[in-house]
């Protein structure tokens, strides 16, 4: 056997160091832009993200709604492969299509326009129904109708007329006579609706209250879309149907893959790698994984991985390390994956960029895995606690929690992830079914995160990522001052 000296470390065992922070340094300056797929030093990849996150390829995570929800935040979603062919298809299609505009048959409105343009306009025209799809065109699917003043709807008909209007939702919900907007946007909030129909019988007014954040017709700086405007989405694929399943994510518009695999360090990656390069070249990326050190690198590296992920066992709901034994701490990991990556760089001028994959647990360890050489980050259970995620939100104990459960339980049935190949059907779980604490929405948790990774960024004295990853400090630290990191010698009130 060969022996690793180094012993393998994860992020709670680091700590950042202060640099200079020197008057540029405050957050609004932090650009957190870093490239997705490997590019050529001098020239800029083909895929840029705005915020280094993109959420892991796992059912009880990237649906569409978290994609679309994400890529307008400025990261990426890997739409879970662990379905039929059609139907990850189809869901890529969805979020390839999200573009609401508003449609009327004579007027010169455009996705750009507000709400209050389109009331404007409606008072001017006198236009009875605006109505808004999502993707501006008359085909597009219906999202909702701004109608006018003189709309009246008795409430003997409301209900069916509303309804066919509303075919979309599958949850309608009409607003009582006299709610105020304010009322009328709890609801819609509560019931995770887009749109709530008002009706007002004393004003004869109909109109509709759109959530708060509907507004996908502004402008959002973050978002991450293709010239053509459309957001920006992944699909996970695996090494057994890719022949089928590539073809048909790429019809539907995907923008990038990923082989998903608890080790990606095998032929089969390298077959399937060689396969999509040789009949697509460079139209079609995709990246590969996971692996946990130089070897498994260079390997995807030669076979042509746009970028690679790191990262084997670290997850919360995985316990691969428990039934296989295989594994490696998530820091050590990554030090040894970005020590081959710059080494590819230095020997042929192309930039890989790697991924930090699971066990992220405090929003510090995001900075720590950037500052010791991760891209982007992949992250599951942080995803998961979103109302965007797709699953079901439950009340536990007086707790409002979201299931989570792991690619390679019992529940997800992912056997490819966990394929070693061959015939041999020998299954067993490598993952838990689980639940994690609900957070409410995917927003305003990442504006929390985000903005505590750029106070920690202006410490370390960085404003960009690559400036972190060159500059940073890092410690590790004794088990001793790990409990020094935490409130302690005191009475916490509300244990009191
Ligand atoms: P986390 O963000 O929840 O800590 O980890 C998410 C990552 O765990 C995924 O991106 C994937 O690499 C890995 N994963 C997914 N399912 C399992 C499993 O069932 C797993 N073992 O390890």
């Amino acid at each position: 056997a060969i022996y690793v000296e180094e012993v393998s470390r994860t992020f709670g065992e680091y700590l950042l160091i202060p640099g200079l922070t020197t008057k540029q340094c405050v957050p609004s300056n932090v650009s957190l832009r870093t490239p997705l797929v490997k590019y050529k030093v001098g020239t800029s990849p083909a895929i840029e993200l705005n915020i280094p996150f993109v959420s892991a390829i796992m059912q009880s995570v990237s649906g569409s709604e978290l994609a679309i929800e994400l890529a307008r935040n400025g990261g990426l979603s890997f739409i879970f492969g662990s379905q039929p062919i059609a139907s990850q298809a189809e869901m890529v299609r969805k979020v390839k299509k999200f573009k609401a505009g508003f449609v009327t048959s004579d007027s010169n409105l455009t996705p750009e326009h507000t709400l209050e343009d389109v009331l404007q306009l409606i008072e001017q025209t006198g236009h009875s129904t605006i109505g808004i799809t999502d993707d501006g065109t008359p085909n597009g699917k219906l999202l909702g109708l701004v109608t006018s003043r003189d709309y009246r709807i008795s409430r003997d008909s409301r209900d069916k007329k509303v309804k066919d209007f509303m075919t979309p939702f599958d949850k309608l919900i009409v607003g009582e006579v006299g709610l105020t907007l304010s009322d009328a946007n709890q609801i819609i909030w509560d019931h995770k609706l887009n749109t709530l129909p008002v009706i007002d019988k004393n004003q004869h007014l109909a109109y509709f209250v759109f959530r708060k954040d509907y507004d996908s017709h502004k402008e959002n700086p973050n978002e991450v879309s293709s010239p053509d405007k459309k957001l920006l989405v992944g699909a996970g694929i695996n090494t057994r149907d890719y022949e089928e399943r590539v073809p048909a994510l790429v019809e539907a518009g995907a923008d990038v893959l990923c082989i998903d695999s608890s080790d990606g360090y095998s032929e089969w990656q390298y077959e399937t790698l060689k396969w999509i390069k040789e009949k697509y070249g460079d139209k079609v990326l995709v990246g590969a994984g996971n692996v946990v050190d130089k070897d498994g690198f260079f390997y995807l590296a030669e076979a042509g991985a746009d970028f690679i992920k790191v990262g084997i066992g670290g997850g919360s709901i995985c316990i691969t390390r428990e039934q296989k034994g295989i594994g490696r701490g998530q820091a050590t990991a990554l030090q040894d994956v970005a020590k081959a990556r710059d080494e590819y760089q230095a020997r042929t001028g192309i930039y890989i960029p790697i991924c930090s994959d699971g066990g992220l647990v405090h929003d510090y360890h995001m900075v720590l895995a950037l500052a010791m050489g991760a891209d982007f980050l992949m992250m599951g259970r942080y995803f998961a606690r979103f109302d965007e995620s797709p699953t079901k939100k439950l009340c536990i104990k007086n707790n409002y929690v979201k299931e989570y459960w792991g690619e390679g339980s019992n529940r997800a049935q992912n056997w490819q992830r966990y394929d070693m190949g061959g015939t041999a059907s020998l299954k067993f779980e490598e993952g838990v079914d689980s639940y994690v604490p609900y957070a409410g929405k995917m927003k305003d948790n990442l504006a929390v995160t985000l903005g505590k990774m750029r106070a920690t960024m202006c410490s370390c004295g960085a404003i960009t990522i690559p400036e972190l990853q060159k500059n940073a400090k890092i410690t590790m630290v004794s088990s001793t001052s790990i409990v020094e990191g935490g409130a302690h010698d005191v009475i916490l009130k509300d244990k009191a």
